[in-house]
């Protein structure tokens, strides 16, 4: 089911759906090599959401601030390989979007649990607006929060299951969001977590 939630944002219910175990298992198969955490942020805090990445470029915070690197901070090594199975369905849910020519190359993994939560926010420490950015849920539902392209815009409320891609390019993309919280349900694949993972293409750092 292909629904345009608005200009270049499009929820694709399901699509991931028949392969969620197998996603799942990609997803731990990264996990092993480069482990989930909790990162620290500028402001001081810490990421109540457990994150790791794969990919030529992984996502991290730290009190310094917020960036892309080649290399693990935990290990000092490459990030583990996107794993084909995910990049595959990366780029067919991007097709299904109307989205050719989607090359990612940052792959970035979060894990909720109860109280977890991430605040709206924007994803702009890419360098590149001109692809989409493809977010796959599995496990737990978690309810979305979906604003636009202010901090003060109206923000809606979508909850996200297990196998839901949501792909957001164009006009969408700099769109804030976040995640209020989880579901009340446990999952039969992943109990009380909650996975979301995000293919991005980035611009490599200077
Ligand atoms: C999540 N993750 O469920 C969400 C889904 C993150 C993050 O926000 O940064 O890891 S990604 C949803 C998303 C991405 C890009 C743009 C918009 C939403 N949007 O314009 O609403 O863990
Ligand atoms: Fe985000």
């Amino acid at each position: 089911m292909r629904e345009e939630l608005e200009a270049g944002a499009v929820l694709l219910r399901a699509f991931a759906k028949p392969r969620g175990a197998e996603y799942l298992q990609a997803l731990e198969h990264v996990a092993r090599q480069a482990p989930f955490r909790h990162m620290h942020t500028p402001g001081g805090g810490t990421m109540s959401a457990a994150m790791t990445s794969c990919g030529a470029l992984g996502w991290v915070s730290s009190p310094q601030g917020y960036a892309y690197t080649t290399l693990d901070p935990a290990s000092q090594q490459a990030w583990p390989a996107m794993p084909p199975s995910l990049l595959d369905l990366a780029q067919a849910a991007a097709r299904a979007a109307g989205y050719t020519h989607f090359t990612p190359n940052a792959c970035l993994l979060n894990r909720y649990h109860n109280g977890s939560h991430m605040g709206l926010h924007q994803d702009r420490d890419e360098h590149d607006t001109t692809q989409p950015i493809v977010s796959l849920s599995l496990g737990r539902s978690g309810l979305f929060l979906w604003g636009g392209a202010e901090r003060h815009s109206r923000v809606r409320t979508l909850m996200l299951e297990h196998g839901d891609v949501l792909v957001w390019g164009g006009p969408a993309r700099l769109h804030y969001h976040g995640i209020k919280g989880l579901g009340p349900h446990a999952h039969p694949l992943t109990g009380w977590s909650r996975f979301n993972i995000t293919f991005r293409h980035v611009v490599a750092p200077q």
